[in-house]
C-alpha cells in the first residue's frame, strides 16, 4: 500500500514572496485541503476520515483544541488546517523495516523534518543498540522487557516521562499512574512550553487554571479581544465563531504585531457568502503592537477605565461584582491612576489615540472576551501580562455572565485534558492522595521536571531512560544543538510515534520507536471488542473521538495498551495496578478517573450523552473563585517590555500556515505570501537599511542572552509589514537560537518570542 512519497528536500532558493492575504479560508482552503488529503491517503479515505471529523460519535480533529459546537453540526465541521492534520496521519505511505535497512541514522541525520515526516506511517516497532547504524525490528516483547530492564536499572529521578498533547484521556491517566509507581513526577509536557504562562496567571487569580467562556459566549459576546494569536491558521474553525459574534452585532479588536490574514475578513467556504461573496470583516480595530507590548497597554487601558469610571460614576465598574468577589482593587486603582504615555508608546507602539479608542469599546460593552495563545504566553513578563488582561475583566464583571470571561485558545486537541487528567510535573496534593487512595501506591510528593528543567537535565546528564508520548522533543525545545548532542548520551529514549521525525534520529544510546494508533485509526482488537477515547477542548467540553480508518499496519498498538506493557514489564505481576484490564477495556480506566479526577463523576455513564458534558467552572458556573482567600485577585505588576540594544531586533517565533508544529504538511506560508521555503526572516523595511543590508539578502542570525551567543545560519531577509525593531521566524528552524534560559518567570515557558538578535552577512564572521 505504499504511496510514493517526494523525494525532494527543502530548497530554499526557490523562495517566492507575493503580499500578504487580508482574509482567511475562501474556496482556495478547501482545495487545498482535499488536494493534500486525496495526494496522502486516496478518495475514499480521504473522504471517510473527513466526513466523521468532529461529528457526534466521529473522531475529535487531531489539530487544534477549539471546541465543536454543542447544537447544531455542519456536513463539513473542519477547517483547511485540521484536514491536512487527517490527511497527515490517514496517509497511505509507510515507513517498513525495510525503510530503516535502507537508510543510515547517518544519512537520516542530513534530511529535514519536511522529508522524515513524509514518508509516512510507521509500521512495526524498531530498535538501535550501541554501535548500530541503523534502526532494526524487534518484537513488541522484546521492546517491552528492553523497557522494563533499563527503568529497574536506574532511579526513578533518572527517567522522564514527555507527553505531547495530543495523548486522549484515558492515554494520559494511565502514563502519569505509570511514572509515580515508578517513583517519579518527571513528566513534562507540551503545555510548559505552551500556555504553562497562563495556568500560572489564572491560578492564583480566578482560582482555575483554564479558560471560563463557552463557545456560546463567543457568540453571545458584545466585545472580543483577540490578542497574540493566529486563528486563520492555527485555529481556523474559531473564526466562524468570530463571525458569528459579529453577525450578532458584537465588535472584534485584533492585537498582534503582524496583520495576521484570518484576523481581518474570514470567507467561510461553508456558506454561500463565503463563496461568492466578501466574506464576514472580523477585527473592527487592529492595534499593531510591538512584541512584548501588551502588559503595557493592558496597563494603559486599566488606567482609561478608570479614568471614565472617575468621570462617569457607575458607568465602567461593576461595584457588585468587585465588592462581592474580589480583592485588590484599591491597589490597582492606585498603581493604575497615573499613565506615561510616552513610555507606553515605546512599549508598543501604538498610538494614544488608537488605545482610547479601544477603550471606549470596553466602557460600551456589557460582556467583554479576552482571547489570547502564544504571542502573550512565551516572553518573560507574559504572567504579568496575563493577570492585567485579568484585572481588565475583572473590573467590569467579566465572569459568570454569558458573552463574557476569559479563554486562553489552547493548542494540541488534548492539551487541556492532559493537565486534567494529571500529567503535570507539579501534581497538588489532593490528587496524589486520590491516586494512593483509588491504586494502593504511593506517589511522590516532590515536583518534577517540566520540558525546560528537562532540556536542563538532559545537557547535564541527568537522564537515565526518556520515554516520549507523541510529540518532537528534540526539535520543539530551546538549544536544539545542544540538547540533540545531549539526547545522545542518555542511555535509552523511547517514542511512542506515528511518524518518523528528528527526536528518532537524535536518539538515545539504545532506542525504540514504538509505533501507535492515531486519531483517525480504528481501535479494535481488544476481548471487549472496540474502544473509544475521550478528550477535552479548550472550553472544558469533555466528549468521546473514535476512529474509523483501518490502521495502516497491523502492528500498531493503541497507546494505553503501550502504556500497559511498559508499565507491567517494568513494575511486574505483584505491582497493585491491574494495567491489563485497563488496556482491555478503556472503561475501566474511566471508572478509575470517575474517582480520582474532580468533575468525572459517572464518567463512562455521561460521556455517551450526545454531546458529552462540560466540567465544573466555578468563576464561569456560579462566580467563585477557589483562590486561597476564596475571592478574584486584582493584581499589580510594574510596567515591563522588550528593548533590544543598538543594532539588535526581537526576534518572534512563529508557525506557517503549512505546518503543525514540527510537522511540516508543506512549504507555503500562504496568508502571509511566503512560498516554497522556511528559512525567512520577516522584518521591517526600514530595519533592513538601517541595518544595512537589502530584501532577501542571505544572512546569519545571531541571538544573545545574558551575554551568550548562539547562531544559526542561512535565513533570508524579507521585507514584511511588521512593526519596526520586531522581526519573525518560523520555529523549530530558529530555535537552535533561542537559549534554554529565556524563559517566562513564574510558568518557565520558554521565551519564544522574545529572542535577542542581530544579523551577519551570511558567512561573514560576528
Ligand atoms: N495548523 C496548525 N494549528 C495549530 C498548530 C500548528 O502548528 N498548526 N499548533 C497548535 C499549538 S500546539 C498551539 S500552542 C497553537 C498556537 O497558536 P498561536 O498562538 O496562534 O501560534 P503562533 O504561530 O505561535 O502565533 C503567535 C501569534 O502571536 C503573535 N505575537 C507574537 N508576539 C506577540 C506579542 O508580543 N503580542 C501580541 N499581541 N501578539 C504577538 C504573532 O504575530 C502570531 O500571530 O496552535 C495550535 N494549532
Ligand atoms: N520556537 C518555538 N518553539 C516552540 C513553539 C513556538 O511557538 N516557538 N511552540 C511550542 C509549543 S506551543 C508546543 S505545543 C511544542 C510542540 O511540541 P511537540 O508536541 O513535542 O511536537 P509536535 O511537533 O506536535 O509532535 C509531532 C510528532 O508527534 C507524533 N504524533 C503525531 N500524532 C500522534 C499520535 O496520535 N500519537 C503519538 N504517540 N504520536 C503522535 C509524530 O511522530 C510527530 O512527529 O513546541 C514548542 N516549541
Ligand atoms: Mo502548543
Amino acid at each position: 500500500m505504499t504511496r510514493s512519497a517526494p523525494i525532494e528536500d527543502i530548497n530554499e532558493s526557490n523562495l517566492v514572496v507575493t503580499a500578504p492575504k487580508t482574509h482567511a479560508a475562501g474556496v482556495e482552503a478547501v482545495v487545498v485541503a482535499l488536494d493534500r488529503g486525496i495526494a496522502q491517503a486516496g478518495i475514499g479515505r480521504t473522504a471517510r476520515s473527513l466526513l466523521r471529523l468532529n461529528q457526534r460519535d466521529g473522531t475529535d480533529c487531531p489539530g487544534c483544541a477549539w471546541p465543536e459546537s454543542r447544537g447544531h453540526r455542519k456536513t463539513a465541521e473542519f477547517c483547511e488546517n485540521g484536514a491536512k492534520a487527517v490527511a497527515e496521519e490517514s496517509t497511505l505511505r509507510t515507513v517498513t523495516p525495510a525503510f530503516w535497512a535502507e537508510h543510515s541514522i547517518a544519512e537520516l541525520a542530513t534530511k529535514t523534518e519536511y522529508w522524515l515526516g513524509n514518508q509516512g506511517r510507521i509500521t512495526h516497532p524498531v530498535v538501535i543498540r550501541p554501535g548500530d547504524t541503523h534502526y532494526s525490528q524487534i518484537s513488541w516483547d522484546d521492546a517491552f522487557e528492553l523497557i522494563g530492564e533499563k527503568i529497574r536499572a536506574t532511579v526513578p529521578d533518572r527517567t522522564v516521562f514527555y507527553t505531547s498533547g495530543r495523548t486522549a484521556n484515558e492515554s494520559a491517566f494511565m502514563y502519569q499512574l505509570f511514572a509515580r509507581s515508578i517513583g517519579t513526577n518527571n513528566l513534562p509536557d507540551c503545555s510548559n512550553m505552551c500556555h504553562e504562562s497562563s495556568g500560572s496567571a489564572l491560578n492564583p487569580t480566578i482560582g482555575i487554571g483554564k479558560g471560563t467562556v463557552s463557545l456560546e459566549d463567543i457568540h453571545q459576546a458584545e466585545l472580543i479581544l483577540v490578542v497574540g494569536q493566529n486563528p486563520g491558521t492555527n485555529h481556523p474553525r474559531m473564526l466562524s465563531a468570530l463571525a458569528e459574534c459579529k453577525d450578532n452585532g458584537g465588535r472584534i479588536v485584533a492585537v498582534n504585531p503582524l496583520p495576521e490574514a484570518g484576523l481581518f475578513n474570514f470567507m467561510d467556504p461553508q456558506t454561500p457568502k463565503g463563496v461568492v461573496g466578501k466574506g464576514t470583516n472580523l477585527a473592527d480595530e487592529f492595534l499593531q503592537i510591538k512584541v512584548g507590548g501588551d502588559l503595557a497597554l493592558f496597563q494603559a487601558l486599566g488606567h482609561l477605565l478608570l479614568e471614565e469610571e472617575a468621570r462617569v460614576p457607575g458607568s465602567v465598574i461593576d461595584h457588585e461584582f468587585v465588592a462581592a468577589n474580589t480583592d485588590g482593587i484599591e491597589a490597582y486603582r492606585a498603581a493604575r491612576s497615573v499613565v506615561d504615555w510616552d513610555e507606553t508608546k515605546k512599549a508598543t507602539g501604538l498610538e494614544r489615540a488608537a488605545i482610547e479608542t479601544v477603550a471606549q469599546l470596553l466602557v460600551a460593552s456589557k460582556a467583554t472576551i479576552i482571547c489570547w495563545a502564544l504571542g502573550l504566553t512565551q516572553q518573560p513578563h507574559s504572567v504579568n501580562t496575563l493577570k492585567e488582561i485579568i484585572n481588565l475583566l475583572l473590573l467590569q464583571g467579566n465572569f459568570g455572565k454569558p458573552g463574557a470571561g476569559a479563554c486562553p485558545v489552547r493548542g494540541h486537541s488534548n492539551v487541556q485534558g492532559d493537565r486534567t487528567m494529571g500529567v503535570w510535573e507539579k501534581p497538588k496534593e489532593d490528587m496524589l492522595a486520590a491516586l494512593d487512595a483509588e491504586f494502593g501506591i504511593v506517589s511522590p510528593r516532590e515536583h518534577g521536571l517540566d520540558s525546560v528543567d528537562t532540556v536542563d537535565a538532559f545537557v547535564h546528564d541527568r537522564v537515565d531512560v526518556f520515554v516520549s508520548m507523541g510529540g518532537n522533543f528534540a526539535l520543539a525545545c530551546s538549544d536544539t544543538d545542544m540538547l540533540e548532542k545531549a539526547m545522545q548520551r542518555v542511555g535509552l529514549t523511547v517514542h511512542v510515534s506515528t511518524k518518523p521525525n528528528r527526536s528518532h534520529v537524535m536518539h538515545g544510546k539504545t532506542s525504540l520507536i514504538l509505533p501507535t494508533l492515531g486519531r483517525t485509526d480504528t481501535d479494535d482488537k481488544h476481548p471487549s471488542g472496540r474502544q473509544v477515547l475521550s478528550v477535552e477542548d479548550s472550553m472544558s467540553v469533555v466528549r468521546t473521538t473514535q476512529g474509523r480508518l483501518e490502521p495502516v499496519s497491523e502492528h500498531l498498538l493503541a497507546e494505553p495498551v503501550i502504556i500497559a506493557r511498559m508499565a507491567h514489564a517494568t513494575l511486574g505481576d505483584d505491582h497493585p495496578v491491574d494495567w491489563k484490564a485497563m488496556a482491555d477495556n478503556y472503561d475501566v480506566v474511566r471508572d478509575h478517573i470517575s474517582r480520582v479526577v474532580p468533575g468525572f463523576d459517572d464518567f463512562n455513564a455521561r460521556l455517551k450523552t450526545k454531546n458529552g458534558f462540560v466540567l465544573p467552572n466555578p468563576p464561569r458556573d456560579t462566580r467563585s473563585f477557589a483562590t486561597e482567600i476564596g475571592l478574584a485577585r486584582f493584581t499589580v505588576s510594574p510596567i515591563e517590555y522588550l528593548s533590544p540594544p543598538e543594532g539588535h531586533l526581537i526576534l518572534q517565533t512563529i508557525r506557517s500556515h503549512d505546518q503543525y508544529n514540527t510537522t511540516f504538511y508543506g512549504l507555503d506560508d500562504r496568508y502571509r505570501g511566503i512560498k516554497n521555503a522556511r528559512r525567512v526572516i520577516l522584518i521591517h523595511e526600514d530595519d533592513v537599511t538601517e541595518l544595512g543590508f537589502a530584501d532577501r539578502d542571505l544572512v546569519d542570525v545571531i541571538s544573545t542572552f545574558r551575554g551568550v551567543e548562539r547562531r544559526a545560519d542561512a535565513f533570508r531577509l524579507v521585507v514584511y509589514p511588521t512593526p519596526r525593531g520586531c522581526a519573525a521566524a518560523y520555529f523549530p528552524e530558529a530555535n537552535a537560537l533561542m537559549h534554554r534560559e529565556l524563559v517566562a518567570r513564574e510558568s518557565n515557558t520558554p521565551g519564544y518570542k522574545a529572542m535577542t538578535v542581530r544579523f551577519v552577512r551570511a558567512g561573514t564572521a560576528a
